[in-house]
């Protein structure tokens, strides 16, 4: 029985990531940090949270690191723990630093010096390329990250490349362009729109208030990403790739997708901040914008090109931008 560490094993793609390794007969150690209240449920609700050894994992405590990867000896170690919020790298930038680039070498270190056998896969992020030097993004783009966490994962991704390359390590890392689902944190745009709209069309809430609708994502379904992140350990060597759609839609473009999963049409009336967003049919105001959201460097245009993961992993992504609007849209009506 293969064994494999996932850290971040409470968010988004830790729970879709743990049920394919699960299914695939590994053993699974999921790593988690302490918080005072249970933050389980993506886990819960794929009947999965009894079939994982949770353990206790924080991004911080290089001491803890080390001692985890000395006693389990895993095969596999995926490393998607981090502070993934872009936003918050703004207001937090010492703190994203240390926790979404520089912990990264205390377990590169730690499988180096007591676990040289175990592959290693860092979550890289499309978020490196930040302001595009080119269009499409391919492994070969060179990088201009526009925010400390864009930064901050530059080096764990440059870091993870150095140990590969000084110490003949396994170490890969997958570039990974958004990908979202109904198991996304809600402060994320695609998921706060869904929730929002699926609210506002229950009559909870009144309106939805964003930031810059005109940036443009390459958005996937993180099911199937996380198929790829397991197929880049499994390649005969390591190495980086990109897993994206290679299509590209805007915040707005996504509003009005979801929208018509509640057959609902947006009228826009304005342009930048005083954008406003009408139900057609009612005349009520139902998105507006505010500054707040906006943030202090965008990125305003993501398009990967996934060639190489499609030829040597043989991985392609399944589910379109439409399934994947109505998908998230159909999981909020059954659970609002
Ligand atoms: P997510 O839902 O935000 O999950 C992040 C996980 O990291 C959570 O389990 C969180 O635990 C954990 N974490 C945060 N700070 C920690 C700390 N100090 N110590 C230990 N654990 C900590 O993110 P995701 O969407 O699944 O993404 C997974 C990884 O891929 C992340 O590294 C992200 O940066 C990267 N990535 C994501 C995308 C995307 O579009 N989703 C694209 C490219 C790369 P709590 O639940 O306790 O907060
Ligand atoms: O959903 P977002 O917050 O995702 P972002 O910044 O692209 O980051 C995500 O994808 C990265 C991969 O490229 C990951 F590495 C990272 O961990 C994360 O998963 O914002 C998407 C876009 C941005 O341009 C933002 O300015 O939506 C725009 N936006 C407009 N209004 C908003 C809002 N974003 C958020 N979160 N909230 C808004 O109200």
């Amino acid at each position: 029985m293969k064994k494999a560490i996932v850290t971040g094993i409470s968010g988004q793609d830790g729970a879709y990531l743990a049920k394919i390794l699960l299914d695939k007969g590994y053993k699974v150690y999921g790593g988690l940090r302490r918080t005072s209240t249970s933050n389980l449920w993506r886990l819960d609700r794929l009947g999965i949270t009894n079939d994982i050894e949770l353990i206790s994992f924080e991004l911080l405590e290089q001491s803890n690191i080390f001692k985890m990867i000395q006693k389990i000896q895993p095969d596999e170690f995926y490393n998607l723990a981090a502070q993934s919020f872009v936003g918050v790298s703004f207001e937090q930038p010492m703190y994203t630093a240390h926790a979404s680039g520089l912990s990264v070498l205390s377990i590169l270190d730690a499988i180096k010096s007591v676990s040289p056998h175990t592959k290693f896969y860092q979550a890289s992020t499309s978020e490196m390329f930040g302001k595009v030097h080119e269009v499409p993004q391919k492994e070969t783009t060179p990088f201009h990250p526009r925010s400390p966490y864009g930064v901050a994962k530059l080096y764990a991704h440059w870091i993870t490349k150095n140990y590969r390359e000084s110490y003949d390590m396994f170490a890969s890392s997958g570039i990974l362009f958004n990908h979202e689902s109904p198991f996304r944190g809600e402060e994320f745009v695609t998921r706060k729109i869904t929730n929002s709209l699926v609210k506002i069309h229950k009559g909870q809430q009144e309106k939805l208030t964003l930031g810059n609708l005109d940036a443009k994502r390459d958005w996937g379904f993180a099911g199937d990403y996380c198929q790829g992140i397991h197929k880049i350990l499994q390649h005969n060597i390591a190495d980086d790739f990109i897993l994206s759609t290679g299509k590209t839609h805007s915040v707005r473009d996504f509003i009005e997708k979801a929208c018509l999963v509640i057959d609902t049409e947006v009228r826009w009336e304005g342009t930048g901040v005083e954008t406003k967003g009408f139900n057609s049919k009612t005349n009520k105001l139902i998105i507006d914008i505010s500054e707040d959201f906006y943030r202090p460097c965008e990125v305003d245009h993501l398009l990967g090109d996934s060639t190489k993961a499609r030829e040597e992993l043989n991985w392609t992504p399944e589910v379109s931008f439409e399934g994947l609007v109505t998908m998230m849209m159909e999981e909020e009506l059954k659970y609002l």
